[in-house]
């Protein structure tokens, strides 16, 4: 059996978002992954995410690749497109149907040999593109499905299970997606559902690529005392930037904290992410910090995460190509076919 449904029936006195829905709408089928495996606190965040936004399940395209993070859009949003593509090839795929169809919003779930790996060119140039979606790296420092070898996340130093140690230095894909031109770049913790949920939210209406690089360990392969993506490692070492609240467009503004303890950001579509300042200096809009932050902080073994930067008006690769706003499928066959004079116009202006 390679997955399992779950029981249609709802509770009666489950609680509602607005579109009348229960959290259980926006569920997929029961998890197959390793009882503790961090990927399953991803999804059960992505499904309070989306619940929460009053998101009809039918809008949004979720796309992965292969691995135990791929696997998991099986088990949230089942009532959404998806599509299971190619080992790190997700990418672009989801480039492409987000050209085809800019109506739906995209969720693309990955792992770090998935994104930093086999596909680091593909993670490159989605980044760079600033394609609109929400991009989540499920990283464990390990290639769990195939059963626990380093991935390009492994931290220099860091023990497998059996003892070997990696030699190689890390790929910190916040740092890459930042040099890359991202627009929203955090980082969470599969054990801070607290952070992360309002992460995905914030996420999800920002306009252009957002990276969430969720530490998430792997119980089976990489949950030991020398491993640097552990449940331990990552508590005692993790540092927070910021605490979020995001507040949809509805809700009404009240300021209850002191002038300079939190900073309001307005996303594209009118919501606002509340930032509560915990580290008095962090900007998230400066990038230069926040590359140094980074770097200053790794050189200590301290994991930050939290939204480390974000640009509200960059735009997307819409914007850039300056493509039509409907999507393809809606267009009228006479937009889409002009002809043989408008052909011919082509042609002539070519020569
Ligand atoms: C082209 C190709 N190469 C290699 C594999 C074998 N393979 C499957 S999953 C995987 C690594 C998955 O690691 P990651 O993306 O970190 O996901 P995790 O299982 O750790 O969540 C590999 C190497 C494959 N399926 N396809
Ligand atoms: S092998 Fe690791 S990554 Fe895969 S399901 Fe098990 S704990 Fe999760
Ligand atoms: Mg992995």
């Amino acid at each position: 059996m390679t997955y399992l449904t779950k029981p249609k029936l709802h509770h009666p006195g489950l609680p509602k978002n607005a579109l009348g829905l229960t959290r259980r709408d926006y569920e997929g089928a029961v998890s197959t992954l390793c009882a503790g495996c961090g990927h399953d606190s991803i999804s059960a965040a992505i499904i309070q995410a989306f619940f929460e936004l009053d998101i009809p399940p039918h809008r949004v395209a979720k796309l992965s690749g292969i691995g135990c993070s791929s696997k998991t859009p099986t088990y949230f949003l089942g009532q959404s497109h998806g599509f299971n593509t190619v080992h790190g090839r997700m990418p672009s795929v989801l480039t492409g149907a987000n050209l085809a169809n800019r109506g739906l919003i995209y969720l693309g779930v990955s792992g770090d040999g998935d994104s930093a790996s086999i596909g680091l060119g593909q993670f490159a140039h989605v980044m760079r593109r600033n394609v609109d979606m929400t991009y989540i790296v499920e990283n464990n420092g390990v290639y769990g499905l195939t059963k626990g070898q380093f991935s390009a996340t492994a931290d220099k130093g860091s023990r497998s299970k059996r003892g070997a140690a990696n030699d190689d230095e890390p790929i910190d894909l916040v740092m890459l997606a930042l040099t890359l031109g991202a627009s929203y770049v955090a980082r969470g913790f599969s054990g801070d559902k607290d952070q992360l949920v309002p992460l995905i939210k914030a996420a999800v209406q920002h306009k252009g690529a957002a990276l969430i690089d969720v530490v998430s360990p792997c119980v089976a392969f990489n949950n030991h005392p020398g491993s640097t993506k552990s449940y331990d490692y990552v508590r005692e070492h993790n540092e927070s930037v910021n605490r979020l609240d995001f507040m949809p467009e509805r809700a009404p503004i009240v300021t209850t904290q002191a002038p300079g303890d939190t900073r309001d950001i307005v996303l594209h579509d009118g919501g606002i992410l509340r930032l509560k300042k915990l580290d008095t200096g962090y900007d998230p809009h400066d990038k230069v910090a926040a590359m140094t932050y980074l770097e200053s902080h790794r050189a200590r073994g301290v994991v930050v995460t939290g939204l480390l930067y974000v640009a509200e008006n960059a735009g997307d690769m819409h914007d850039a190509q300056q493509t039509v706003d409907t999507p393809l499928n809606a267009l009228p066959d006479a937009d889409l076919v002009p002809g043989a004079k408008a052909l011919d116009a082509i042609n002539a202006s070519l020569r």
